[in-house]
Order: C-alpha cells, then structure tokens, then sequence
C-alpha cells in the first residue's frame, strides 16, 4: 500500500491534468491545457517520481500564487502548517485547520501530499518546550500518533523526525530537550508513526546532509543503516537540500543519494532552494535525483521568489512576478531527458554493503521470508520481506501461523487469507515478480502479540 500510495497519487495527477485539459477544452478556456510534459509535474510523473512543493495555507487565496501551484505541481509540503506548534498549540487540544486546508486543496486537485513535520526541537508550543524527561517523551509519542492518525490516509509521506543531528565535525545528535529524553527518541517516534499510519513512508529530514565526506552526513547514514539492520520502521530520507554560499551544492551529492538508497530506502530532495538560482546548478540536482532509481521526488521550499524563507537570496523557480526563471527552464529539460527507473528498483547495493543482516542468504530457487515485528501493548506491526532465491520468481504465498489472540485488523501490499491461526499470504499485481536475490516487502498490522513468527515462503 505504501507503494501503491505514491504512484496512486502520480497516476491521479496525470489523470487529473487530462480531464482538466478535457474540461478547459469544452469551455473555450483561452489558456492552452497543460500537455503531460510541459509542466514540473507532468514531467516528473513520467519518470515515476513526483515534483512537489512548499505551500502556505494563507497563501492559497493569492490566485496568482494557485495557479501555478495546481499548474505545475504534483506534490505538496505544509511549509508550517502541520508543525508541532500548529497542530498541538495547548496540550492535548488539537487544530488542524490550516494543515487541512492545504490537504484539501492537494488532494482534491490530485496532487499528493509530504507531511512535515511529527518531532523537531524546533518550532515547539510553549508548553513542550518547557517540558523535559519521561512526560515529554509520552508528549512526544502522544503527539505523533494524533496527528498521524488524524491524517492518516491522506498523507503519503512523513518526514517523522526533523534536524536531529549536530552541525560539525562531531557526527551525533543535536542536543534538545527531545534528544534527552533518551538516545532512542528517535526510534520510538518511528514506531508510534508506523503504529499510527502503516501506509504512510516514514522519513528522516535534515539539512547539510548533502556532502557525503560530512560528519553529519555519515551520522545520519549510520542510524539508518542501523535502524534497517534492527527492524525499526523507517521508509525514506529527506535531504532538504537548502543550498547557498555558505552550504553550496556537491559533486558528491548523487553518491550521497545513492548510498543512503542502497541501504533499503527511499531518498527524497524535500526542501530544495538555491541561492541564486543557477539554472546549472538545479539541472544537475534533478540529473542526480533522476540517476538514482529510489529518489522518487523533488520538493521546491516555495513557488516564486517572493513566497521563499530567503527571498532575498532568489532561490526557487518563478520571479515574483510569477514568471519562469531559467532555473525553471533547466528543470524542466532535466525532467524531460531523465530516465524511468524500473519498479521495483533492482539497481546492485553500492559500497558500504547494504543487506540488513537479519536477512538470511535467499536459498537455491524459490524464496524466503523474514518478519520484523514492532510490538506493542496490546498489538504490533509485521513487516514481512520475500527474497528471491538464485532465479527470479514471478509470484509468491508466505504462510504464517499467529499465536493464539493474535487478530489480524489491516495489511499492505499482499492479498490475505486468514486473520488469525494459520493465515495466508500472496503477492499483489506489483510485487509478484522478484529478480533473483531481489527483495520485496508487504506487511500487516494486528492485536496481540506477535511472540516468534516462522514464515515459509513458496515460489510461482
Ligand atoms: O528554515 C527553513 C526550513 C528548514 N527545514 C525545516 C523547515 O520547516 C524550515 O521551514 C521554515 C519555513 O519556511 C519558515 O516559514 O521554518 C521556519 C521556522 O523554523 C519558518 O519560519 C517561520 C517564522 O520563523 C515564524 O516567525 C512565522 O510565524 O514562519 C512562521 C509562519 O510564517
């Protein structure tokens, strides 16, 4: 289902467009429909990818400002809108009208929508930056299944943990009141947003983590690999590429894409502006995203250059007079030249070795299969992965037997039959064919608990 949400929305986004072009032909619209091809959008969509941006709900009655929006994006990100202090302003009082209303307008118009952010020590209501030890760690975890919950459906991915590594040379986290409350704050966040949303991507956001020589770099690179060699649920990283004099853009930065993909997860640019727009330099950002096959989207911080948190430095793509810039024009060609990457992605783990080391050497033929559990009071989420063996399969079943009081309430990415007992497993349209060695994963959630899980795995 996580899958399935991001190529849903690219799919609705492409469909929309061509009824839009329908409809505005039928009216004796005066403006050309968009082709697919000739917009950010479009263009992204072709590729498998999508190309989203920073939206402000109290912008979206500036017309000048909509249009472009629902002309050329397929993608949205609330700039402030769902942050800790927007969504939680008092404890335990909720207000999620402004994050709603940038929902609606995504949503409505086919546009999927990145949900930033669940946990940052940045951009607290007064009441949790006050507070510290166990009753902010329950805060925390408190807040994130809320709003992941409310939302839940409705949000492909979530940055679910924002900026907490340490700028220089040290590699570890950033000190907050959030990073206090123990080194696996982190983790347990992730937990509670599976927990919370399990069609939702999961993501890790952070800046200057573009430079792939950076300590910070190799920091965020070490959790994750340790949080896919342990099982904790993260899908994505987001790099949010917010690129100046003082942070410029690297050559290194592709390797830096690529190396976190090879670990088992999805990269995604999510914050992207440059400081003076350099037409070659966003060309080579969009080339690098298009060579990686898990980089399935780009996100710009902001439509002209007047809606930017660093206006003066006239970073994104459209003056403020709403027209194109030649950053805009570079984009759209990269867009247009990339390559489509196959699905599911099967290009070979690059150095550091990428396998998790939980997953045992796939057999001769046939498959195997592995489950991770996330457990919880009362219920867990399994997260189950196929593994082709020497030749590549083109469907699979999973047998599994659930202790006794273990109910299954929700799945992804496998068609079931069973809830409890001895329950069955087979693979859906998508992720049937495995390469040989290749890895494919579904998952499913239940109450309670999931004691060891055996599964057996056989090949069609
Ligand atoms: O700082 C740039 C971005 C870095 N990564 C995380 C992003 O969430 C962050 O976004 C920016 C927004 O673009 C700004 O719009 O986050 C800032 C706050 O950390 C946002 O600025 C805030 C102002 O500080 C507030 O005074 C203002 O009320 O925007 C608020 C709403 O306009």
């Amino acid at each position: 289902m996580r899958n399935a949400r991001w190529k849903a929305a690219s799919r609705a986004a492409v469909a929309l467009a061509g009824a839009g072009a329908l409809v505005a032909g039928m009216a004796l619209f005066t403006t050309a429909p968009a082709a697919a091809g000739t917009t950010l959008g479009a263009s992204a969509a072709e590729k498998n990818r999508y190309f989203g941006t920073a939206v402000a709900a109290g912008r979206l009655s500036d017309s000048a400002y909509t249009t472009i929006l629902n002309r050329e994006f397929n993608s949205v990100t609330p700039e402030n809108e769902m942050k800790i202090d927007a969504t939680e302003p008092q404890q335990g009082r909720f207000s999620y009208g402004a994050a709603e209303q940038i929902v609606n307008h995504a949503r409505s118009r086919g546009m999927s929508v990145r949900g930033h952010t669940l946990a940052w020590h940045s951009q607290q209501p007064s009441w949790m930056e006050s507070m510290s030890g166990t009753a902010l760690r329950s805060a925390m975890l408190n807040h994130v299944t809320q709003v992941a919950t409310h939302f839940r459906g409705q949000v492909v991915a979530w940055d679910v943990v924002n900026e907490a590594f340490a700028d220089g040379s040290s590699g570890g986290r950033r000190d907050s009141n959030l990073q206090r409350t123990g080194n696996d704050w982190i983790e347990a966040a992730f937990r509670a947003a599976r927990a919370a949303d399990p069609g939702a991507k999961l993501c890790y956001n952070d800046y200057n983590t573009d430079n792939w020589t950076h300590a910070k770099t190799q920091g965020v690179y070490n959790m994750v690999r340790d949080f896919k060699a342990r099982g904790v649920p993260i899908d994505c990283v987001g790099f949010q590429s917010h690129f100046n004099n003082e942070s410029p853009y690297v050559s290194n930065y592709r390797t830096t894409l690529s190396s976190f993909a090879a670990l088992g997860v999805d990269v995604q640019i999510t914050e992207l502006d440059i400081q003076g727009a350099s037409a070659a330099t966003y060309r080579s950002v969009v080339e690098d995203c298009l060579a990686v096959p898990r980089c399935n989207g780009i996100t710009v911080w902001g439509i002209r250059d007047s809606d930017s948190w660093r206006a003066s430095q006239t970073p994104l793509l459209f003056n403020s007079n709403g027209s194109k810039k030649p950053a805009y024009d570079a984009v759209l060609a990269a867009l247009n030249n990339g390559t489509t990457p196959t699905d599911p992605p099967t290009d070979p783990p690059t150095d550091p070795p990428t396998d998790p080391p939980t997953t045992p050497p796939p057999g001769q033929g046939g498959c195997t299969a592995t489950v991770s559990v996330n457990q919880w009071t009362g219920g867990f989420v399994a997260t189950v992965r196929v593994t082709a063996g020497s030749s590549a399969i083109s469907g699979w079943t999973v047998g599994i037997a659930l202790p006794s009081g273990a109910t299954v309430t929700n799945a992804w990415n496998a068609n079931r039959s069973g809830s409890s007992g001895a329950t069955s497993w087979t693979n859906v349209a998508y992720n049937g064919r495995v390469g040989a060695g290749q890895s494919t994963e579904y998952g499913f959630q239940a109450n309670g608990t999931a004691g060891t899980i055996t599964p057996t795995c056989t090949a069609s």
